[in-house]
């Protein structure tokens, strides 16, 4: 497999999770991080190559996203990372229906499921074990947080967290910018901004 060298945007829990994923399909040429002492140095010895405002304005080489705040995404994508090339990641034990359509950037952790006929956006993350049924329609930067389940048909607007073991019954439309709370059924349409927590799931004011 050709080698390709990728700097990650992030060395906090988040880009543990992405540099061991990455394996052997690429090198970690370094990362960037606010924090001197971020565990992507401790734990895996890759180097530091500055904070986050210190991302070359036209980056050169490949990078991918390693932080999981999707606010702090966004800012970085309307940013250094506007035109940069980026590297995706689906990881050896996830399942990815042939018909599936998955954009750039995109992570896609072990043991995720993405079927049949389901688009992904640009840069989002399908976490650990999350399932996105089929023809399910995600924005750009969505997180589907570890154990999640889209049913099928769901659509899901960017910039939208589902989190840790949530449920979206299918069919269901989930606007921009929402957060689906841990372990929250959606039975119903979330409009643009939402929080919904809880069984069955309810808008938070
Ligand atoms: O504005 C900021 C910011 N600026 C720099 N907000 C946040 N949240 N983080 C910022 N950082 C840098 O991103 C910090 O210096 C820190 O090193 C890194 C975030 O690391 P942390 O381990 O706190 O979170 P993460 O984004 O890597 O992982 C979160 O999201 C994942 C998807 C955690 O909640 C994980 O548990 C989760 N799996």
């Amino acid at each position: 497999m050709e080698q390709r060298g990728v700097v990650l945007i992030g060395g906090g829990g988040h880009a543990l999770v992405v540099a061991e994923a990455l394996g052997e399909s690429a090198e970690v040429v370094g990362f960037f991080d606010d924090a001197p002492d971020a565990p992507l140095r401790a734990r895996f010895g890759y180097e530091r190559l500055g904070p986050l405002n210190a991302i070359p304005p036209e980056i050169e080489a490949y990078f991918m996203l390693a932080v999981g705040d999707l606010a702090l995404r966004r800012r970085l994508l309307a940013g250094p990372l506007g035109g940069a090339r980026t590297f995706g990641i689906t990881h050896r034990t996830a399942s990815v229906s042939a018909s599936a359509g998955v954009g750039r950037g995109v992570f896609i952790a072990p043991h995720a499921v993405v079927h049949a006929f389901a688009t992904v956006g640009d840069h989002a993350i399908i976490n650990t074990g999350a399932i996105v049924e089929h023809e399910c329609v995600l924005g750009e930067n969505v997180h589907v947080a570890p154990g999640a389940v889209l049913g099928g048909n769901v659509s899901v607007g960017r910039d939208t967290l589902v989190g840790l073991g949530s449920r979206v019954l299918p069919g269901v439309r989930i606007g921009v910018g929402c957060v689906i709370g841990a372990g929250a059924v959606v039975i119903r349409d979330v409009p643009d901004g939402a929080t919904v927590v809880g069984v069955p799931g309810r808008m938070r004011i």
